[in-house]
């Protein structure tokens, strides 16, 4: 073998992986990803979050295949999953985990590919450098990919969360947020289900929380939420809403 063949080069991806995560200042960064049977991509998907996080939490219950193992042995940290159905669950499980590592940011993001691990900083980014609480990653404001009929939800439902807190969001639905732990620590989180999303943003708009909107690319539309799913998230903004803003509802 020549030593031409054996000279190891550095490729601009590593590279340009580290310059990246310049960004944190050395802020520890723990990501949660909810993940619901994807023992077949679950793994490379954790391999390319670890780029920009320094520990990635993948929360597989209510999984059927073997999600769990697949994330832990691509060096995610996996808690004991229980057969419990429902993304609130397992975001709830996952931010507990995140809070014992005493990170310095938390990030949320789904695990079926719709969001890209390459996009973490820039949704880090404002946490430290404008001190924002909450940053959320807007698909509307990026690029949308999902069918029609989850499009037209994605607007009732935006309209349903104006409605409710009189703040304009351009996307209220979206996976992908990151948080001070300081402040997700306070949150009173109870969802089982997709309802996760709205309890988060519900609540850290009740608090006061400076929220800050970064576009987001999603490369291509999976089968997740049903309508029936939608009609029960529109009915929970509701149904929370009011309960905030006539404090029978702990924020
Ligand atoms: N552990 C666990 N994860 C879940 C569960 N339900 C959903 N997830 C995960 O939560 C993330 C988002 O769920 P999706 O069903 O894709 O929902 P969505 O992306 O909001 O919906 P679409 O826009 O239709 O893709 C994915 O990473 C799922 O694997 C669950 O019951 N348990
Ligand atoms: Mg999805």
């Amino acid at each position: 073998m020549s030593l031409e063949n054996t000279k190891v080069t550095v490729p601009e991806s590593t590279a340009q992986i580290a310059s990246t995560r310049e960004i944190y200042q050395g802020r520890k960064v723990v990501a949660v990803l909810p993940a619901y049977n994807l023992e077949d991509s679950i793994a490379e998907l954790v391999r390319k979050t670890k780029n920009y996080v320094d520990e990635c939490i993948v929360v597989a219950d209510g999984s059927k295949d073997k999600t769990g193992e697949a994330a832990r042995s691509a060096g995610a940290i996996v808690p004991e999953p229980e057969n419990v159905r429902g993304k609130g669950f397992a975001v709830r499980k996952g931010f507990r985990e995140a809070l014992r590592l005493n990170p310095d940011v938390v990030v949320l993001m789904d695990a079926d590919g719709q969001h890209l691990p390459e996009e973490i900083p820039q949704l880090v980014e404002p946490i430290i450098s404008e001190q924002v609480d909450m940053v959320v990653g807007s698909r509307m404001l990026g690029t949308l990919r999902t069918s029609t009929i989850n499009k037209f939800g994605n607007w009732g439902l935006k309209i349903i969360s104006f409605l409710v807190t009189w703040k304009w969001m351009t996307d209220t639905e979206t996976g992908f947020r990151v948080f001070k732990p300081d402040k997700l620590s306070t949150l009173n989180l109870s969802s089982q289900g997709y309802e996760i999303e709205s309890e988060l943003l519900l609540k850290a708009l009740h608090k006061g929380f400076k929220i800050k909107e970064v576009p987001i690319t999603v490369p291509f539309a999976v089968p997740g939420v049903t309508v029936w799913d939608g009609f029960k998230v529109g009915w929970y903004k509701i149904k929370t809403g009011l309960m905030l803003k006539l404090g029978l509802e702990k924020a």
